[in-house]
């Protein structure tokens, strides 16, 4: 059997109202082919299986999949940088990486056939946020190498949007843009959309007030707190989108105008499993683990089981025939460990940004080289609460308490005057 891009375009998406039993038909089918399709063309995939002793010919129904062996990072790197394709190289027609965060970066590559389906499903995320042809999209996600930008600009132009595709960095200068442009979504990385929250304030502007309607935010784990404020900053509401570069880049899930806190998984075109982290077992829907996708149609880079490190919930299909995912709590490998305690970076900013008088903006600092020492957090304070270096020690103490008492470690606070702490934002390391 072979699968076309076209054929896939096609079929669209599953309607309102198709049962479940369709939907986990057409998985079944698919994944029957994308699995074949990864053993017959990437030598990796044979050896594992192998190594396994499992062939594509075991898949008798969805549930088989769990015998299948996992793909993780590491096999990206081994395979490095071309080894996990399944099309000859001169059909790709696209490379981009992920953002790097842990290691060297993978390369990952599409055919046009995947290209456009990248395009479809990115689409079909803006469309669910609330945007329709003709709204005008600021993307200020990170235009390169990386998936965000090229990503949503795939789908922004697929809707029959008018794109500015202006990407991350120089925040005051953009902030000009937007009031001259008049976009209606901006689509960036959560802190970036803080990062021109501030440049507005900055200039004396009123950013309730500017044009955006919706915000599509992601490539970052970020708390309904930072939700809030960035609502509340630039007058938008702010919606979630998932992604992940080994997989497509962003567009695998996103959350609907008006139904949040879950995002949709497009389960016609991936697989999904959620695992316990430590034993590699399927969980039931409904348990927190670790996100594990399998492609369905993807044709230069198929990826079976691969471990997206991200701790998330299978959730049941709500109004649509697809299910959902909880909003990613954080990523299994963030993970800190501070004198014995595991903490998340994301549990840390929960402190901060209960604590009132602070920056949303804070880094974590780490001692020595490996996660195992002591941990400093660097924040800022707010222009008219503690402004005398003693008021900042003041607040860097019960800061200090509160994250002992309510995350069980003890860290070195460190308290910033307002606007000295270094923005991830418009350094090249954010660049997404
Ligand atoms: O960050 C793709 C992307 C771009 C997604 C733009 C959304 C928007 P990578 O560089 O491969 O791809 O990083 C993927 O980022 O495993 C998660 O840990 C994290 N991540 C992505 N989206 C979210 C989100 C892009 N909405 C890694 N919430 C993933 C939490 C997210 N974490």
């Amino acid at each position: 059997m072979t699968l076309s891009g076209d054929d896939v375009l096609r079929a669209g998406e599953p309607e309102e109202g198709t049962p479940a039993g369709q939907i986990r038909q057409l998985q079944f089918e698919r994944l029957r082919w994308s699995v074949r399709h990864a053993w017959q063309n990437v030598p990796h995939y044979q050896r594992s299986f192998a190594a396994q002793g499992v062939h594509p010919d075991d898949l008798r129904t969805l549930e088989d999949l769990a015998r299948f062996p996992f793909l993780s990072k590491q096999d990206f790197r081994a395979n490095y940088p071309f080894g996990l394709f399944a099309v000859p190289r001169r059909r790709i027609a696209r490379i981009h990486t992920s953002s790097g965060t842990t290691g060297k970066s993978t390369v990952v590559g599409y055919t046009s056939g995947d290209l456009a389906i990248w395009g479809e499903l990115m689409s079909r995320c803006i469309r669910a946020a609330g945007a329709r042809t003709g709204d005008i999209v600021h993307i200020a996600y990170d235009y390169g190498l990386v998936t965000g930008g090229l990503g949503a600009h795939l789908g922004a132009e697929r809707l029959g949007c008018t794109v500015i595709p202006v990407s991350s960095g120089r925040s005051d200068w953009q902030v000009q843009l937007i009031q001259d442009l008049r976009p209606d979504i901006l689509m960036a990385t959560p802190s970036y959309a803080l990062a021109l929250a501030e440049s507005f304030a900055r200039a004396g502007i009123d950013g309730r007030a500017c044009s955006l309607r919706i915000g599509i935010f992601g490539a970052e784990p970020w708390t309904e707190q930072r939700r809030t404020l960035i609502e509340s900053s630039l007058g938008l509401e702010a919606l979630d989108l998932y992604g992940i570069a080994e997989v497509m880049g962003p567009g695998v899930a996103c959350e609907q105008l008006g139904r949040r806190e879950s995002l949709v998984l497009w389960e016609d075109h991936f697989y999904p499993e959620v695992i316990d982290p430590h034993t590699g077992a399927v969980l039931p829907d409904g348990e927190e683990g670790e996100l594990v996708l399998t492609s369905l149609t993807k044709e230069a880079l198929p990826v079976i089981r691969f471990r997206t490190r991200d701790l998330t919930r299978l959730l049941p299909a709500c109004e649509g025939p697809l299910r959902r995912i909880a909003r990613i709590r954080a990523r299994t490998d963030d993970m800190l460990i501070i004198h014995g305690v595991n903490v998340f970076p994301s549990q840390i900013e929960a402190v901060i940004a209960r604590f009132g008088g602070l920056s949303p903006q804070y880094n974590l600092e780490l001692a020595g080289d490996g996660p195992l020492d002591g941990l400093t957090v660097h924040i800022e304070v707010l222009d008219a609460a503690f402004a005398s270096a003693a008021q900042r020690r003041a607040v860097a103490q019960e800061l200090t308490r509160r994250i002992k008492t309510n995350i069980g470690v003890a860290v070195t606070v460190v308290a910033h005057p307002p606007g000295t702490l270094k923005r991830a934002a418009d350094t090249a390391a954010q660049a997404r």
